[in-house]
């Protein structure tokens, strides 16, 4: 028995708890990059922002033409102020349930089965009773989905968005699944979804039904082994107890004391390399990258910088890091160590990166 929780307009909603008059407006939080006043990208929004077609990923200015003619409100993304009720919630959860594996800032997938015997009336209370106690505590509402394993709970918690709860026993699986756009699917970005419509695949069921020399062909063996059993909502996957990783950084200590970028990135582009691969292998995407310098009397200071939209390449990572340690070093001088972190870790669900590990 296994359950996905996610937040209904996560951050969007935090701001209405937050300022209850905005809850009737459509909200719009924005990741401002500060070049003019409307430039960056729109970070969520609330239902009725989204009714104007207002979405994740959006210009500001795209976002602000769709909603001209209402009262809206286009809030500065303050993460700080997600992170506490996020906590709150993960802990709540992490006592209710048998394990937890925290996937996200506001999602995670949990194991039920010794709790409800394996029963989905009671795996029914359950989820209920999680649900009532987020919205009394949090004033939060949240859809929750549970199935037989995490890919038909992750489907479900997707199904009756916002405030739903969907329950799939094991033999509705398939009609459950069948009807639904394949893009639905964990795994599949819009590369992969593009890719099968091209082939006239465009449900669950066309893709339980594809060929499978045909999604070998296009996909490679094992991208192509997952999506057939995928599509067949075969799924053995456990659910791993985790908590968000929200940063990771390395350090390394400088051969001799330097102000000389060029000399201190020859010594740390190896940890910065090391630092990827350790965010590969744990299928973690990132925000922000922060360099690290600690001065000969110990002291610490760090510049940041802050991405539009989380990514798993390292070439963010190796382009920001000189601009970075020059903006340090011009105010700190020489530097003893110096170190990399990443931060605002998340599972990186992106077809593509899926893609990447399966290789
Ligand atoms: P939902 O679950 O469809 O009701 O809406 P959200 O807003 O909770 O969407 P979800 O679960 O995909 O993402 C959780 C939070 O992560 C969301 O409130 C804001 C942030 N987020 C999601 N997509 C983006 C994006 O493309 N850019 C930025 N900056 N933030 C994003
Ligand atoms: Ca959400
Ligand atoms: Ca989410």
């Amino acid at each position: 028995m296994v359950g996905h929780f996610d937040l209904d307009y996560f951050f969007a909603q935090v701001e209405e708890v937050h300022d209850p008059s905005s809850r009737k407006l459509p909200v719009v939080v924005c990741v401002y990059s500060g070049r003019t006043e409307d430039s960056g990208v729109v970070s969520t929004a609330n239902y009725k922002a989204r009714e104007f077609g207002v979405k994740s990923g959006m210009p500001i200015s795209v976002a602000k033409r769709r909603l001209m003619e209402t009262e809206a409100r286009f809030l500065p993304m303050r993460r700080e102020l997600y992170e506490a009720p996020s906590e709150r919630i993960m802990s709540l959860l992490r006592a209710e349930t048998d394990a937890l594996e925290q996937t996200g800032i506001d999602e995670a997938f949990f194991d039920i089965t010794a709790k409800t015997g394996g029963d989905f009336g009671a795996a029914t209370v359950l989820a209920s009773s999680i649900k009532r106690q987020v919205l009394q505590r949090e004033k939060l509402t949240c859809s929750i989905g549970i199935g037989p394993n995490k890919i038909v709970a992750k489907l479900a918690s997707d199904f009756a968005k916002p405030d739903g709860l969907t329950l799939v026993p094991p033999e509705e699986v398939n009609d459950f699944m069948n009807p639904l756009p394949v893009d639905k699917l964990y795994g599949i970005g819009s590369k992969s979804s593009t890719l099968l419509r091209e082939r006239g695949i465009t449900t669950i069921a066309d893709l339980a039904g594809a060929d499978p020399q045909l999604l070998e062909g296009v996909f490679g063996h094992k991208l192509a082994a997952h999506f057939h059993n995928a599509a067949r909502g075969v799924d053995e996957e456990p659910v791993t107890p985790r908590t968000e990783a929200t940063q990771l950084s390395r350090i390394i200590t400088l051969k001799k004391d330097t102000q000389d970028v060029g000399e201190i990135l020859a010594q740390l582009n190896p940890a910065i390399e090391d630092l990827h691969n350790r965010l590969m292998e744990k299928k973690l995407a990132f925000r922000s990258v922060s360099v690290i310098g600690i001065l000969p009397n110990l002291s610490i200071r760090t510049r940041t910088k802050s991405l539009e939209i989380p990514t798993v390449q390292l070439s963010p990572l190796t382009d920001t890091a000189p601009a970075l340690l020059s903006s340090l070093t011009s105010e700190t001088g020489v530097l003893r160590r110096v170190g990399i972190r990443v931060s605002g870790l998340e599972t990186a669900e992106e077809q593509s990166s899926l893609a990447d590990f399966l290789r």
